[in-house]
């Protein structure tokens, strides 16, 4: 069967490093919905939003996915967890929310820029598919 585009992973880039969509908003070379920014992170509304608000945690030095991780990246990832937090309370998520950061293609991972998926809105199921 067919999976919904939502459900696609992709293979990580063969070269690993390269600019993403995601890069290009930093940059603001494309629109996004911008809800939060500083030096470190951006957050901006998902264009396919699975919730009634979805947003994106992004660091702006790209680090492509979970998997690549190292110690150096303890303190942007803590910034990304703060201030997700805090726009989640902006957005009045009072009745609670998910963070989700899905990794390669099994974890349904499109775009290699790391990010935060901020979700809710609703009452989530559990456990995600
Ligand atoms: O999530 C990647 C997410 O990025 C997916 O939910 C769609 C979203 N996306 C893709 N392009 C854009 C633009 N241009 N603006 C806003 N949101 C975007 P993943 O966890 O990698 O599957």
């Amino acid at each position: 069967t067919r999976l919904l585009r939502s459900e696609e992973g992709k293979e990580p880039p063969k070269t690993p490093g390269g600019d993403t969509i995601f890069g290009k908003i930093i940059r603001k070379e494309i629109k996004a919905d911008v809800v939060y920014e500083d030096d470190l992170c951006l957050a901006f509304r998902d264009v396919s939003p699975q919730a009634p608000t979805h947003i994106l945690m992004i660091p702006k030095n790209p680090v492509d996915r979970l998997a690549n991780l190292t110690p150096q990246h303890k303190d942007i990832m803590g910034h990304l967890m703060v201030k997700a937090s805090e726009v989640a309370k902006k957005e009045n998520l009072d009745g609670g929310y998910r963070l989700v950061i899905n990794d390669g293609k099994d974890g349904c991972q499109s775009v290699y820029h790391l990010h935060i998926h901020i979700i809710g809105g609703r009452k989530l199921s559990w456990p995600p598919g």
